[in-house]
Formats: structure tokens, sequence, C-alpha cells
């Protein structure tokens, strides 16, 4: 799942990290006062004394004859003569600590800034390149290098990578946008929840039906299926063959007929029968054909059903994400199922889309067996995307 991405993302977390540590290095390097004056800062007050010293010994030159003012004497002078060339730089001694602190809160030391902009570019370069939408790649981007900064100046001294947890951060940011509790929402709902599924043709829309049924099994809620594709020849009987597999009643009409009235007939036999949630098809339809898309608004009205969800491949891409946008326009949507991240090296719609909706990716479709069903989780996604941390 996403491996061209998650290469392209490890060559750039290695890359910047490089420059990330050689500006720290650098930095430290420079700034050899830094420790210096900490130690100073301790020798600082017996330096004062010592400065005190040479006039207190040439005034009571007698008193060097006593055994406290020669052991004082000659250290005195040593301690003074070593100590004056670091009070002429500086002149603040013991402040040298607040001066490190701002020079690092500068952020100028994290990463060199033409080095910061090439490896930026690099990134940008790894996120269209596996399709993930530009503005949400430019977020990713001002993410990065937002973090990277603030991090540096949290964590300096540091020896994780900072780029990795500068990246994770980002990413993480733009895929877990809307997330919510889905079983939760389920379950304190009151029932029958009902939930139609929509997008484009052969997507995986009758098949995800399929696996959350025995989603909602394994949960201990019961399921009707209702199918609400009566545009395509044999679109009954696959649903049919599916409702047999997993045991599950099925609600169908024959093809041509309203598919909100077959919606709506599920509705009623979940009713009647306590049953916890109705799964309901619809045809697959261009987002372009407005006649269908009509279709969706009336199911929308004559079921107002508690949840409408996309399905999309996660293979189509930018397709995918642009698909999202315009079926959340035309019937509001409440999350994505990406299907076929099985077979997606590139990860751009699984990256994009809950950004570009608003609404959260649910599920992930990893297969074409019932099992083959994940809840999509952004921090194990940004884990597979990025390593763990
Ligand atoms: N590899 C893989 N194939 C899938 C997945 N989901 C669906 N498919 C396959 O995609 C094809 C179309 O699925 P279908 O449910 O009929 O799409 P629909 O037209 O949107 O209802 C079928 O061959 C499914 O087995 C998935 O997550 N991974
Ligand atoms: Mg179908």
């Amino acid at each position: 799942m996403f491996d061209g991405l998650k290469e392209k993302l490890d060559s750039f977390t290695q890359d910047a990290q490089e420059d990330v540590d050689d500006a720290i290095d650098a930095e430290v390097e420079d700034d050899p006062d830094a420790d210096a004056v900490d130690g100073d800062g301790e020798d600082a007050p017996s330096g004062d004394r010592a400065d005190g010293e040479p006039l207190a010994g040439e005034s009571t030159g007698d008193g060097s004859d006593t055994d406290g003012g020669e052991a004082v004497e000659a250290p005195s002078e040593a301690v003074d003569s070593e100590s004056e060339p670091e009070s002429d730089e500086e002149d603040d001694d013991g402040r040298g600590l607040t001066k490190r602190a701002k020079l690092f809160a500068t952020g100028k030391t994290v990463i060199d800034e033409d080095d910061l902009e090439s490896h930026l570019e690099e990134l940008e370069f790894a996120l269209l390149g596996s399709d993930v939408e530009m503005e949400v790649a430019q977020e990713i981007l001002a993410g990065v290098e937002e973090n990277l900064v603030g991090e540096t100046r949290r964590r300096l001294s540091s020896t994780g990578n900072l780029v990795r947890d500068a990246l994770r951060e980002a990413l993480y940011d733009v895929i877990s946008v809307g997330q919510f509790d889905f079983d939760e929402r389920v379950r304190a709902a009151e029932k029958p929840f009902v939930i139609i599924f929509t997008g484009v043709n052969g997507v995986g829309k009758t098949t995800s039906i399929a696996k959350l049924a025995r989603y909602f099994e394994r949960r201990g809620l019961s399921t009707v299926l209702a199918n609400g594709d009566t545009f395509r020849a044999g679109a009954n009987e696959q649903l049919e063959q599916h409702a047999r597999n997993l045991d599950k009643k099925i609600i169908s009409h024959e093809q041509g007929s309203d598919p909100a009235a077959v919606i709506y007939d599920a509705v009623e036999y979940a009713d009647a029968n306590d049953v916890d949630v109705v799964l309901g098809d619809t045809a697959g339809r261009l987002h372009t054909s407005d006649g269908l898309m009509d279709q969706l608004a009336k199911i929308d009205r004559v079921i107002d059903p508690d949840m409408t969800l996309f399905v999309d491949e996660a293979v189509a891409g930018q397709d995918a994400v642009n698909r999202a946008r315009e079926f959340d326009h035309a019937s509001e949507i409440d999350g994505t199922i990406l299907t076929k991240a099985d077979a997606d090296p590139q990860g751009g719609a699984a990256i994009s889309i809950a950004h570009v909706t608003g609404k959260p990716i649910l599920f992930l479709g990893t297969g074409q067996d019932y099992d083959d069903l994940e809840r999509f989780e952004p921090e194990r996604i940004v884990d597979e995307l990025i390593g763990e941390e």
C-alpha cells in the first residue's frame, strides 16, 4: 500500500535530515562561547574578585606576609590575566545562555534557507508525482516548514529525526480532517441507521456494502441490504449473491424502478424487524450526468439517510479527488470509503480527499474478500507512510 510514495518521502526525510544535522553541528561549533561562558558564569565572581585583588595587594603590600595573602596573591594574578580577554568579549558575564537561546530562537539554525528550499521542492515533486492534490501538497509543505523551525527551537539538541517528525505532523494534519468515531456514531443513533453509498461505476460500492454488512455483524449489529442500483442489468443478482454469502436480507425491485422506493422499503422492513442498519446501494453515475445526480438528491429528500458515504478507488488518484468534491456538492457526503488501496502505490487520493472535501476517509478497501476493509486511522496511515515514531 502506497509503496511508491513511501519511498519518495523516505528519500526526502533522509536528505533533508542530513542538512539539518549539518546545520545543528555548525551552529554548536560556531557558538563555543555558549559552553565557555557557561563555565565562566561560575568563574566570573572570582574573576571580579581577582580584578580587585591587585589593588588590595598593592595597598596592603605589607599584608602579603600573611599566609592567607600569599596564598591568594599568586592565583589571583593567574585568574586575572586568563579571564581578561574573555571578559572583553563577554562583557555580560553569565548571560551567555540567554544569548545562545536568543540565537536559536531565530529559528535560522535549523537548516540553511537555500537547502530547505531545495528540499521542499523535492517534497513537492514527490507529492505531486504521487497525485496529491496541489492545495493539499502546499498545505503539507507549509506545515513541514513551520514544524521544522518550531521543532528545532524546542529540540535543538535532540538526536531524533526532526524532518521526519515535522513531516509526520504535517501529514497527520491534512489526512485527519473531520475524523469521527464511526462505530460510536452508529451505535448511539436511533435505529435503523440508514447509510447510502454513492460514486461512479466499478469503484467498489457494492463490494463495500457487503464488507460493511460483515463489519457490522462482527459488532453485533444486524443489517438489511437495499439494491438502489435499479439502473444496471445484473445489479440485483450481484447484491443477492453477496446477501446469500453473508446470510443477509436483501430488498430489491425490478430493474428500472425508483431507487428511492427500494431504499424506502428497506427502511420499513428494518423498522418492522428491528434491524439496526440499512445499507443502500445506488447506481454508479457520472458526476456530470444531471439526471442521475438528481436521483441522488431525491433519495436524500425521501429517505433522509443518517449517513451518505462516497466510494471511490484509491488507484484513481486525482480523478477520485475531483469526483469526491463534485459528489459532495451534489449530495452532501459524510465521509469516504477508499477502495483498492491494496493496489495503489501512490497514496495521492488517500492523502487529499479529506482535506479537499472536509469529510474524513472512514474506511480503506484492501482486497476483494469480505474482511478486506479497514478503518482509516490517520496515525496508522502516517506510520505506514513514514515509519513509526
Ligand atoms: N483489489 C481490490 N478490488 C476491489 C476492492 N473493492 C472492490 N474491488 C473490486 O472492484 C470491482 C468492482 O466492484 P463493485 O463493488 O462491483 O463496484 P461498483 O460498481 O461500485 O458497485 C470488483 O471486481 C471488486 O471485487 C478492493 O478494496 N480491492
Ligand atoms: Mg454496484
